[in-house]
């Protein structure tokens, strides 16, 4: 291993962890009987299976990649993926959490948002705030290629994902006086392209300096008797770390090193598909700061028990999110059986007024202390690791590329949500969806391009009715126009008032676009 500092994973309470450590199986130098003897010893020596095929260039660079793994990582990854290790979480040690919630309770909270309005706003001002975008992704479900940031999605313009998120901190930038970083995580995937896109259009006016790109660690790729696969014959098949990657990443990459020589205190993190999202809140960022909160999150009132998003709750006292794929199977220990001997789940208790225990879901939507990021990345810090069956194109024993339409292989990542139980201290404000969550997951349907724009359109509607304008409406209730309103004119409602000028007719049928 070249590097001293190595990530490594181990096994924690919560299952196998990332940390740094050292282990005995080191290589120090290009010996290829040494190399042979360990990939035999972790069961791994199919990864030289076409060496006498190789060109000498090849070659090098397949001991490259070997000398990069650490074997006692490898054999834990391999036990990871052989056994079944996903916790089994006991629905005894789950409780529900509490949040803030959009509207102050009582005078007492009303107080309590007014000041921490103020305290948010000064702190953007103070440019102590940098905004941080987890772009790694591959948007598959999309069917867009290309990385997903560069996807057109505003009603009107097309402005992609990546210049509404531009356009936003540069309207935050100017309504506080001061200059917001960016900081952007691809992965291996789509980093050289991402690097391109932001290249060719001049960094959305931002300014080079003030954009930073780096990219995610990767993890190998298995099969299900725990064989690293082989995406050639030459280079070992990988994919993302996950979103939980960008801890490590911020470090790594030096990302963090820079936040601290501007000053910034408080990361903004957001997930790129998500173009509704309020980057610069103050209430959240002053709520944060206020109760001196590692991470903070924000979170929505589920519409439906079963609705696929994390769940926030209290494992053990810990605040913890469990995705909803676990969340949804765990029985209600607490409700009665019913004839059949079948227990509701937990998912579907509810309270006497008939609302959600569990009501609130993630929607990866952060605010994370810089200091706890330091304090992680010194610590050697420990995240869960999670898997998941996919579609990895591969070279099987004869090196006949494998490209199936099924799940053929093990991809493992972690999440960023598994660092909240890590924090010492945490909130969660819960918002209104239709105000700040519109995830862009598939291509029509549910979470789609098409509902994505109809919530951008039917906010815009909102935005302008809350200033007195008439938006024509269906007799459904939705709205009978096409509309955009670019950062620049209006960051949040109150935006719009002030600054019409004058009350737009707006007929049926008609487009109207406020920048
Ligand atoms: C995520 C959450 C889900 C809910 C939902 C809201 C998980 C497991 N689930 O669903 O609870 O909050 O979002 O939209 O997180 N990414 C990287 N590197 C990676 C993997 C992902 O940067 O290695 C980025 C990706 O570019 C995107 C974000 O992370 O911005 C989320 O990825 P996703 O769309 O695959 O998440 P999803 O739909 O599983």
């Amino acid at each position: 291993m070249k590097n001293a500092e190595r990530n490594t994973w181990c096994r924690s309470h919560q299952g196998l962890c990332l940390r740094q450590s050292e282990s005995p199986d080191v290589m120090v130098n290009r010996d290829v009987e040494e190399v042979k003897n360990l990939l035999e010893k972790y069961h791994q020596s199919h990864l030289l299976a076409f060496w006498g095929e190789l060109s000498p260039t090849q070659r090098d660079n397949l001991l490259d990649q070997i000398e990069q793994l650490d074997f006692e990582e490898v054999s834990r990854w391999v036990r990871f993926v052989l056994e079944n290790t996903s916790p089994e979480i006991d629905s005894d040690d789950i409780a529900p959490v509490s949040s803030y919630s959009s509207e102050p309770a009582d005078p007492g909270q009303r107080h309590k948002y007014a000041e921490a309005v103020r305290l948010g706003e000064r702190l953007i001002s103070a440019g102590k705030v940098a905004a941080f975008v987890v772009a790694g992704g591959q948007g598959t479900r999309l069917g867009f290629d290309g990385p997903k940031g560069n996807f057109p999605i505003s009603p009107v313009k097309q402005k992609t994902f990546f210049q509404i998120f531009a356009e936003t901190i540069a309207a935050a930038g100017q309504e506080y006086e001061t200059t917001c970083p960016w900081y952007i995580m691809t992965s291996p995937l789509n980093h050289d392209e991402t690097v391109e896109i932001f290249n060719s259009n001049d960094f959305y006016g931002l300014g080079a300096e003030n954009v930073r790109i780096f990219q995610q660690g990767t993890l190998p790729n298995f099969d299900s008797d725990g064989k690293i696969l082989l995406a050639d014959k030459s280079t070992m098949s990988r994919s993302p770390d996950g979103h939980g990657g960008s801890l490590k990443a911020l470090h790594q990459s030096g990302a963090l090193a820079d936040m601290k020589k501007r000053g910034i205190e408080f990361i903004s993190y957001w997930q790129v598909d998500n173009p509704l999202v309020n980057l610069f809140d103050p209430l959240f960022i002053g709520l944060h700061a206020m109760d001196r909160a590692e991470m903070s999150s924000k979170a929505v009132i589920k519409t439906d028990c079963m609705e696929k998003v994390g769940n926030f709750c209290l494992r053990k006292e810990d605040l913890t999110v469990i995705e909803y794929s676990e969340f949804n199977e765990m029985e209600d220990n607490e409700a009665p059986p019913s004839p059949d001997g079948q227990r509701p789940k937990l998912a579907e208790r509810r309270n006497p007024d008939y609302s959600l225990v569990f009501r609130l879901g993630s929607i990866a939507i952060h605010i994370i202390s810089t200091s706890f990021v330091e304090r992680l990345n010194a610590d050697g810090f420990c995240l869960p690791l999670h898997k998941a069956s996919k579609k990895i194109p591969h070279i099987d024993a004869t090196g006949r590329l494998i490209e199936s339409d099924k799940p053929n292989g093990v991809k493992l990542e972690t999440f960023i949500f598994d660092a909240l139980p890590l924090a010492t201290k945490s909130i969660i404000l819960d918002i209104l969806r239709d105000q700040e969550f519109a995830p862009t997951k598939n291509a029509t349907g549910v979470d789609s391009t098409e509902t994505t724009k109809q919530m951008m359109v039917a906010r815009a509607a909102e935005w302008l009715e809350s200033a007195g304008v008439v938006v024509p409406r269906k007799p459904d209730g939705s709205v009978d126009c096409l509309l955009e309103i670019a950062p620049s004119f209006a960051l949040k409602k109150a935006d719009v008032k002030a600054k019409l000028r004058r009350i737009p007719q707006i007929k049926p049928g008609e487009t109207l676009y406020l920048a």
